[in-house]
């Protein structure tokens, strides 16, 4: 029996987005497959280590964080875009007049370079004025577009507008991405996946919301948000980074890694929260804001949810 072979990138995307969007997931889609052979050859060509710099997060930036950077750097830079806000650079990156604003984690999962999966996120937002950060913020429901990569096996490609959410398995024999699901819709509840080791670091309110939302599920945590989240959308479940004691607003950066993921959530469905109201309704007045994020089935943000605020 033979099949027809699934719809590439481009034809899927046609008619979602308009024709500079549809670039711009195409230019991300080119920079991942880049990206994913630097990556599958790192221990052989001294890219993996540190450079010795710091963030501006106050992280030391690896080697393949700052080639990453450049890779979607370059590649984002269109006539289409406004401004660049990578997780990798302090300020964001004037690129020209265009009407979109670009929010990018080139290598999502740092702590997993050379051992497991790791990933690049992608926000495109619509109508963001220069000023808006200092002018009492934006939010995430300015995105039109939210897409991310998980370079594992397969190597896979999410794409989401507002209300659809398809993903594409690279194919290495002639580099294309090729449908692999169309309309994603998040099933129930599966796998919990949180850093369960910080839990003396919790309020009695995450304890609470954490217990609620992850009664009767599995626990998955592998450290790289984009393919916890992966296994969320395709497996079910909740992915959960709420605020504790050492990271009082939580770990996760609104503009390159909360906000597009919810926006996919929302767009499969799903649900996500900073536990007290949905993510994509928090105002963002810098490009490196920081938020607890609880995301995926809606039912089991519901349960985080009443947790948190301190209903049975
Ligand atoms: P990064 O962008 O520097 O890699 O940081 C984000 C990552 C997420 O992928 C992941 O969910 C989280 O940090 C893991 O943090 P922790 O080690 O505190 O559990
Ligand atoms: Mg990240």
């Amino acid at each position: 029996m033979t099949s027809s072979p699934a719809a590439d990138l481009s034809s899927a995307l046609e008619g979602r987005f308009d024709r500079e969007v549809c670039d711009l997931l195409a230019r991300f889609a080119e920079a991942s497959a880049e990206l994913r052979d630097i990556l599958a050859t790192a221990p052989l060509t001294n890219l993996l280590g540190a450079t010795g710099d710091v963030n501006v997060q106050g992280e030391s930036t690896q080697k393949l964080d700052e080639r990453a950077n450049q890779l979607f750097t370059a590649a984002l830079s269109r006539p289409s875009v406004a401004r660049l806000i990578s997780e990798e650079e302090d300020e964001p990156l004037e690129v020209g007049d265009g009407r979109y604003t670009i929010g990018f984690d080139p290598l999502d999962g740092s702590s997993n370079i050379g051992f497991a999966a790791v990933g690049s996120v992608l926000g495109v937002y619509d109508g963001v004025a220069r000023n808006s950060f200092a002018a009492g913020g934006m939010t995430g429901r300015s995105l039109v577009a939210a897409a991310f990569t998980v370079y594992g096996l397969p190597t896979m490609l999410v794409v989401a507008s507002r209300s659809q959410v398809s993903t594409f398995a690279f194919d290495p024999s002639d580099r294309s991405w090729r449908v692999a699901a169309e309309g994603l819709s998040v099933p129930k509840a599966a796998y919990a996946s949180i850093n369960w080791t910080y839990r003396s670091r919790w309020s009695p309110s995450v304890v609470r919301a954490v217990d609620a939302a992850s009664d009767g599920l599995r626990g998955r945590y592998s450290g790289s948000m984009v393919e916890d989240i992966l296994r969320v959308l395709l497996a079910g479940g909740v992915f959960m980074y709420p605020e504790d004691s050492s990271s009082p607003n939580g770990k996760l950066r609104m503009l390159y890694e909360v906000c597009p993921m919810a926006f996919i959530m929302e767009a499969a469905g799903g649900a996500a929260s900073n536990g007290a109201q949905p993510v994509l309704d928090v105002p963002v007045t810098a490009p490196h804001q920081r938020s607890p994020f609880i995301a995926g089935a809606s039912d089991a943000v519901a349960r985080y949810v009443a947790g948190y605020a301190g209903a049975e």
